[in-house]
C-alpha cells in the first residue's frame, strides 16, 4: 500500500476518446473497464488510454487485469471478487502500485481493508445498465449502515460510491462519509462529457473545501 490521496472523481470508461473528453474537463483518475476482450486488443486500447492519461497528467487504473496493468506501466488496477486476489496482485505489482477493490457488503470491505487496498468502490448505489450481474443495490440506507460501521471500527480506507451516480448525488454521498464517486454513464452519456466532468469536479471540490473548513481538527479529506 502506498501513501496516496485518491481522486474524488473516478471516471470509468471503455474508450480512450471518452477518457480524453473527461481529462479535458479536468478528470485526473481514469479507470479503463473493458470486458470480453482478447489480451492484445485490450492492450492496444489500454496503451491509447495511457497516452491520453500521460498527456493530461491523469492516473490510469486498469480494471480486472493486473498483468496488463503492470505490463503497460499503468498506475493501478481495480479488482473484483472474480479477479486476482489482492495479495497476489500486490506481490506481482509492488507497493508503489495502486490497488482498488470492489465491495457490496461490510464484510467484503473489511476483508479488502485487511489486504491493504488503497481504496474501495462500494456499490451499487442504484440500478445501472453499465454493469452486468449487478450485486444487490445498497441505496442510501445501505451506504449509511456500512459507512457508520466503518467509522465505529476506525477503518479509514478511502471508499468511493459507485453505480448510477449523478452530480446531484454528490452532496448526499460525501455527507455520509464517502471520499469520492466513481462514475461512468453520467459523464459518457452526457451531451457534453467535458462539461459534465467539470460539474462533478466543481461540486466535489466545493464540498471537500467545506468539509475541511468545518472539521479542521479531524484531518479527514
Ligand atoms: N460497479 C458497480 S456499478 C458499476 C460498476 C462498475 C457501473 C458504474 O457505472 P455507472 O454508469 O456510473 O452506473
Ligand atoms: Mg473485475
Amino acid at each position: 500500500m502506498i501513501s496516496l490521496k485518491i481522486s474524488p472523481l473516478h471516471y470509468i470508461t471503455t474508450s480512450p476518446e471518452q477518457a480524453e473528453l473527461a481529462c479535458s474537463g479536468g478528470a485526473d483518475w481514469i479507470q479503463l473497464r473493458l470486458k470480453n476482450q482478447p489480451y492484445q486488443a485490450w492492450k492496444a486500447v489500454a496503451l491509447e488510454t495511457l497516452a491520453v492519461c500521460r498527456q493530461y497528467n491523469a492516473r490510469l487504473i486498469i480494471n480486472d487485469n493486473p498483468e496488463l496493468a503492470g505490463e503497460i506501466g499503468a498506475d493501478g488496477v481495480h479488482l473484483g471478487a472474480d479477479d486476482m486476489p489482492v495479495p497476489k496482485a500486490r506481490a506481482l505489482l509492488g507497493d508503489g502500485f495502486i490497488i482498488g477493490g470492489t465491495a457490496n457488503t461490510l464484510e467484503t470491505l473489511l476483508d479488502l481493508d485487511q489486504t491493504g487496498v488503497d481504496y474501495v468502490g462500494l456499490g451499487p448505489f442504484r440500478f445501472t445498465l453499465t454493469k452486468e450481474k449487478l450485486s444487490p443495490i445498497l441505496g442510501l440506507a445501505g451506504y449509511q449502515q456500512i459507512l457508520s460501521s466503518l467509522q465505529q471500527r476506525g477503518v479509514s480506507v478511502p471508499v468511493v460510491a459507485i453505480g448510477g451516480i449523478t452530480s446531484a448525488d454528490v452532496l448526499t454521498l460525501l455527507s455520509v462519509g464517502f471520499s469520492g464517486v466513481a462514475v461512468s454513464s453520467a459523464i459518457s452519456q452526457s451531451a457534453d462529457p467535458a462539461a459534465e466532468t467539470r460539474l462533478f469536479i466543481q461540486t466535489l471540490a466545493n464540498l471537500t473545501d467545506r468539509t475541511i473548513a468545518l472539521t479542521p481538527d479531524t484531518g479527514r479529506r
